[in-house]
């Protein structure tokens, strides 16, 4: 899939049709990850995860992905150390997904692509309020981005994935208990790349470090199936629209580095 490939296929979804908030800047997401350029940063600390199962409130077909949505109105999942001074709290999880297994992620690791992506948002419950607060503000943001790679079945997302049905259509939400985001890190969070960025889709803003992980979560191509028989369009639309290809392209680096947490 070529980068105008890609552009066009994003730019046929509503999400980006209409002015942004704010324009593209200079340091926008997602980018390639060059190993080779990326510099080892031996300050860079272990990730602190704690998370609570039970904060977890519903799932949301929002009509560009999933969200997964968390209590975010006390510490009860916290993500700190790696290269954050702060403590953020997760507010939702989500994934990016492409129509085939040959492409769907965000981020690319010497421009290979991976099929998927997660997503676990954190806002920066130290310095602000709310989430929408800290969204529009300098270090806002911490994002931990997982790739999915196909092999076998992953026993932690599948409860997830038989939700999915339940939320095919655009804008429906469902009750969602009991669910452990640790689960879906993989075994190893000490090794990942780390550098400023911002949003993935509107309102884009330069709000978020990045936490990429090194090593990936392995899901099966029917769990993937299931996510791409998910639709980016309601009930009432006449042409039904499969969510599939829900991922931004690549940005420019613009002269930021990328740090790396191992050799
Ligand atoms: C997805 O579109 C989520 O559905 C959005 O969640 C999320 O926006 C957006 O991705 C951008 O997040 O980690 N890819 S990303 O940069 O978290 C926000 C909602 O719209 C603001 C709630
Ligand atoms: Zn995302």
């Amino acid at each position: 899939l070529s980068a105008q490939g890609a552009e066009r296929l994003m730019n046929l979804h509503p999400m980006w049709q209409g002015p942004l908030a704010v324009p593209g800047g200079d340091r926008q997401s997602p980018i390639d990850i060059v190993v080779r350029k990326s510099v080892l940063d031996t300050e860079l600390k272990p990730l602190k995860t704690t998370y609570d199962p039970k904060t977890c409130q519903q799932i949301w077909n929002n009509g560009y992905s999933f969200l997964v949505e968390y209590d975010d109105t006390t510490d009860k999942n916290t993500l700190k150390g790696g290269p954050l001074q702060d403590t953020f709290r997760l507010c939702q999880f989500h994934f990016h997904w492409g129509e085939t297994n040959d492409w769907g992620s965000e981020h690319t690791v010497d421009r290979r692509l991976f099929p998927a992506e997660l997503h676990l948002v954190h806002w920066n419950a130290d310095r602000y309020s709310l989430f929408e607060e800290a969204v529009m503000e300098d270090n806002g943001l911490a994002v931990i981005g997982v790739f999915l790679k196909v092999g076998k079945r992953h026993e932690g997302l599948q409860k997830l994935v038989d939700a999915l049905p339940t939320i095919r259509h655009k804008d429906s939400v469902v009750e969602f208990t009991c669910f452990d985001p640790g689960c879906l890190l993989p075994a190893n969070t000490d090794d990942y790349w780390t550098y400023h960025g911002s949003l993935t889709t509107p309102p884009l803003t330069e709000s978020v470090t990045w936490i990429v992980m090194k090593q990936h979560i392995e899901v099966s191509h029917d769990q993937l199936a299931v996510f791409r028989s998910l639709l980016f369009t309601s009930a009432e639309e006449e042409v039904q629209k499969s969510m599939v290809n829900n991922f931004r392209v690549q940005q420019p680096l613009r002269g930021r580095t990328v740090r790396s947490s191992f050799t």
